[in-house]
């Protein structure tokens, strides 16, 4: 404490954010991916509206387009004129060019034994029944339909025979809790409602029909629900609103023909994606049409190097998160595909389970997120040397920063030392990857996303809007739009205004922290929000927990601040120790001592709660927010969209008594 408040007060900064974490260690692409790769030289200096014209070939148009795009900020439209389907493009297109039988997805349920390939002919049939039940309950272009339900084949279907039709949906993640989801429902005005009786979780059933019938309380618009049976477990059904999926299919055909791919507009909406802010209402995230499956389908094809007659690609992240929506469904689909689709959790039964399915399936691509990561390293790297891994050719990162050591850990025990990794960012917002490397051209650093995407302009600012040189934090913004960015916040023009355009007038400004190194590398620093200003340094959480991470008995670690009246702040680090490693005041010390010689002695943590787990969203980002809460002792702000709301009660008592044993 009295280190940083001397340093602090010796050297004030005037950078937005510091960076302080030097990372040497450099991975160029071999000769040998770089021959075969999609990505070729030349590609960065592709002219803009070329690139996006060109790419927009990937798409069958039922109409081409005539304006490639029109800007006025914060209003963006895409190949304007263009009619398409979502669904024709991801299913028909396949199957009327011969490759029917090639696998769409390798469904796996979590009971081991349930092994579902699905080809792009079934897929067309399922998705044409479901589509033709659709319409007997009403739902045509324009209709609003919610879908609540897990990793289940009936998931993409359901998307697919909504796009289908022209209908706009949402997908809530299943287990979000009845007011999360009867917000999001009244919100876009649903009609219709699809769930699944009870999903299967580490061996249990959770219901979510159940969970239904509560939300539904506060939704009456929703006039009909579709209960696909998972479980076959007991629900209740209301007659004349509820129908079990089966019998809503009864009888349809499965003939494509019977039920015609809707022509849309590129700009008509496609849906709706919820993301939750701080403690207001959830903000409905606007995708339309044609913009979007071209910006999903041209990234997916470049960043993960797809090839499909040859790869089987395998994105282990839930549906219900936009990772889902643009890199399970519609971006791999487009691009005809082959990839597994897991209902399950990455330990259930064993801790083994996710290589068990690279060896099963021979998955050449695998994309997760660096929380997933952190776990396997916690577990142990003796679960994937019991299986055959050598089939995996390319690595992606995506969701938070991913610490140096378990880009290191991810490279060395799943890749093998070969693959190269992708770390992508982007957001809800931006519908596509806009920083990655491109394999086969970049050299990657680890915890760099590395370059903006071909087209694509980023910079980062200072507080007064100007450009900070190499080495400088500050904030990511973007100049130019792109095909999948967002069309702004359903039914809120001015706060979409508000929360995106107004920091820096014209510019998107995304909420994240980056440094841009000599080399033009980005390097993402984390949420601005959660930046914190220790005697004047404002210091980024990801370089701190990273110094963390890099201690051999650290499994994972998040940083918040909490206020502290000689430093203004004072830094609180939430730590998980790996294997049976136990937390002491020895270990505090070592640890504290540990990020002073890592980084700085600024960023040094005045304490450390040791904790077995760490808050987090469904989709696996930490929640510093309720870290903030917890470190200064106050009550919690919303925590409906915790994976697991238990976690931040032990939190509490841990901290509450690790402050006490300060004192
Ligand atoms: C795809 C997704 C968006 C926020 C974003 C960042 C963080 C995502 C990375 C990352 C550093 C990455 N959509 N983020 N990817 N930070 N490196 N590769 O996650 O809407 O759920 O979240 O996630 O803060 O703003 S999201």
């Amino acid at each position: 404490m009295t280190d940083a408040n001397q340093q602090g007060a010796a050297a004030p900064q005037q950078q937005a954010i510091e960076t302080m974490q030097v990372e040497e260690r450099r991975f160029p692409p071999t000769a040998a991916f770089a021959a075969q790769a999609n990505a070729q030289p030349g590609i960065y200096a592709r002219d803009f509206d070329e690139l996006w014209a060109t790419e927009a070939g990937r798409i069958d148009w039922f109409e081409p387009w005539t304006t490639l795009y029109e800007w006025e900020p914060p209003h963006a439209k895409w190949y304007l004129g263009g009619t398409l389907n979502v669904c024709f493009n991801c299913v028909d297109r396949h199957v009327e060019a011969g490759r029917g039988e090639k696998i769409a997805f390798h469904w796996e349920g979590e009971p081991a034994d349930e092994l579902v390939p699905i080809s792009y002919v079934d897929l067309q049939r399922r998705v044409v029944v479901f589509a033709n039940a659709l319409r007997k309950l009403g739902v045509k272009k324009g209709t609003a339909v919610a879908i609540y339900m897990g990793m289940v084949p009936e998931l993409p279907v359901a998307m697919l025979a909504c796009t289908r039709l022209g209908a706009p949906h949402t997908v809530v993640f299943g287990g979000f809790s009845a007011d999360a989801l009867s917000d999001r429902l009244v919100d876009m005005g649903c009609e219709v409602l699809i769930t699944q009786d009870e999903a299967r979780r580490r061996g249990t059933t959770v219901g979510l029909k159940v969970i239904v019938d509560e939300a539904l309380e506060a939704a009456p618009g929703v006039r009909a629900v579709v209960v696909a049976q998972r479980t076959h477990g007991p629900v209740a059904m209301t007659p004349g609103r509820d129908v079990t999926w089966d019998a809503a299919c009864a009888g349809l055909s499965d003939d494509p023909a019977s039920c015609p791919c809707e022509p849309m507009d590129a700009e008509d909406l496609l849906f709706l994606m919820y993301t939750s802010g701080t403690t207001a209402k959830p903000k409905g995230i606007v995708h339309t049409t044609g913009g979007y499956l071209v910006g999903a389908a041209t990234t997916h094809h470049y960043v993960f190097d797809h090839k499909p007659e040859t790869d089987v690609y395998w994105c282990a992240a839930d549906i219900g998160w936009i990772t889902g929506h643009s890199y399970i469904v519609y971006g791999p689909l487009a691009n005809g595909a082959t990839s597994v689709l897991y209902e399950g959790t990455p330990d259930f039964p064993d801790r083994d389970r996710w290589w068990e399915i690279v060896e099963r399936y021979g998955v050449t691509i695998l994309y997760t997120a660096p929380t997933a990561i952190r776990s396997h390293m916690k577990w142990g790297a003796e679960h994937a040397a019991k299986h055959d891994l050598s089939s995996l050719r390319l690595l992606g990162s995506v969701g938070e920063p991913i610490n140096p050591e378990a880009w290191i850990w991810y490279r060395e025990h799943i890749g093998g030392g070969r693959c190269p990794i992708v770390d992508t960012w982007w957001q809800t917002e931006t519908g596509m990857i806009l920083i990655t490397p491109l394999p086969g051209l970049t050299t990657t650093k680890p915890g760099s996303a590395t370059k903006p995407f071909p087209g694509v302009d980023v910079a980062v600012l200072d507080e007064a809007g100007e450009e900070v040189g190499p080495g400088g934090g500050g904030y990511l913004v973007l100049r130019r739009p792109w095909p999948g960015i967002t069309r702004g916040i359903f039914g809120d023009p001015e706060r979409f205004r508000d929360v995106y355009w107004s920091r820096f007038p014209g510019l998107y400004f995304a909420g994240d922290g980056a440094r841009i190194d000599e080399d033009g590398d980005y390097w993402l620093l984390g949420r601005v929000d959660d930046v914190m200003n220790v005697a004047g340094h404002r210091l980024s959480t990801i370089e701190i927990e990273s110094a963390l991470v890099s201690h051999p008995l650290v499994a994972e670690a998040a940083v918040a601040a909490r206020a502290d009246a000689l430093t203004g702040q004072a830094i609180v680090a939430f730590v998980t120790l790996r294997g049976t490693a136990e937390g002491s005041l020895a270990m505090m010390e070592e640890l504290r001592n540990h990020v002073a010689h890592h980084i700085s002695p600024i960023a040094k943590p005045a304490n450390i709660v040791f904790t077995p787990e760490l808050p987090k969203t469904r989709s696996g980002k930490i929640m510093r927010r309720l870290l903030r809460d917890v470190a200064e002792n106050r009550p919690l702000g919303d925590t409906t969209t915790l994976a697991d709301p238990a976690v931040v009660g032990e939190l509490q008592e841990r901290a509450a008594g690790e402050n006490a044993g300060e004192e």
